[in-house]
């Protein structure tokens, strides 16, 4: 499998962690987001919606992160990251969603530049911008996190929220979000961040690392 990246990317940092905990070999091939490499023919070919992650699987090309890793939950099952009966995959997934769904598009690098570009927005307004919507995530986390976490986010086994959470936590840190009002994601994020399948796919350890 070949995984097109960018080291600072939230959404390919989680397929990064997924595939490291089921240890999964995978080629990273480093897409430049910052240089525009993302909207190059050469690219959009693989995924015509400009952004990472894809999956290269030898037989499909997969974008979008969460799509991805359902694929690789079903087909590599082992290192289970959707576990429980019906009702605990949902809340998994719920908590996967608030980030991938609510969280992350919002701040995202097409729409920050929109933001200070077409709207004109001082660079002042966009991390006001970027900081309301990751407070109104992280609160919403913290009190769902503080009943389910056990060792991880849902009772002790690692699963997709975990795979989601850390992502976005090296994101807020990125943009200096104060992060005191969520003691419970601090903890499962040092928790995972002691685990060299989350440290080792952090961005700073990316071969694209600036
Ligand atoms: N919903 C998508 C989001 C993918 C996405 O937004 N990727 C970002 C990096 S985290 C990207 O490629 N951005 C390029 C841009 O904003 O121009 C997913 O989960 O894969």
């Amino acid at each position: 499998m070949k995984l097109y990246t960018y080291y600072r990317s939230t959404a390919a940092y989680r397929v990064r962690i997924a595939l490291a905990l089921k240890n999964l070999d995978c080629e990273l091939i480093p897409v430049n987001l910052l240089n525009g490499e993302h909207k190059s023919n050469a690219f959009l070919k693989k995924n015509p919606e400009g952004l990472v992650p894809v999956l290269d699987t030898g037989e499909y090309m997969l974008s979008q992160s969460m799509a991805i890793l359902e694929y690789l939950e079903e087909t590599y099952p082992q290192t289970a990251l959707l576990t429980g009966n019906a009702a605990d995959r949902a809340f998994i997934r719920s908590l996967a969603q608030t980030i991938a769904s609510d969280m992350h598009p919002l701040n995202n690098l097409r729409i920050l530049k929109y933001l200070t570009g077409e709207l004109g927005l001082q660079e002042e307004q966009k991390l006001q911008w970027y900081h309301h919507w990751i407070k109104s995530g992280f609160t919403s986390l913290e009190q769902r996190l503080k009943k389910s976490a056990g060792t991880f986010c849902v009772g002790d086994a690692l699963s997709l929220a975990d795979v989601c959470l850390i992502p976005q936590v090296y994101n807020a840190h990125r943009f200096n979000c104060p992060m005191d009002d969520y003691p419970t994601v601090n903890r499962l994020n040092d928790k995972c961040m002691s685990l060299p399948a989350f440290a080792d796919s952090a961005p700073d350890r990316q071969p694209d690392a600036i």
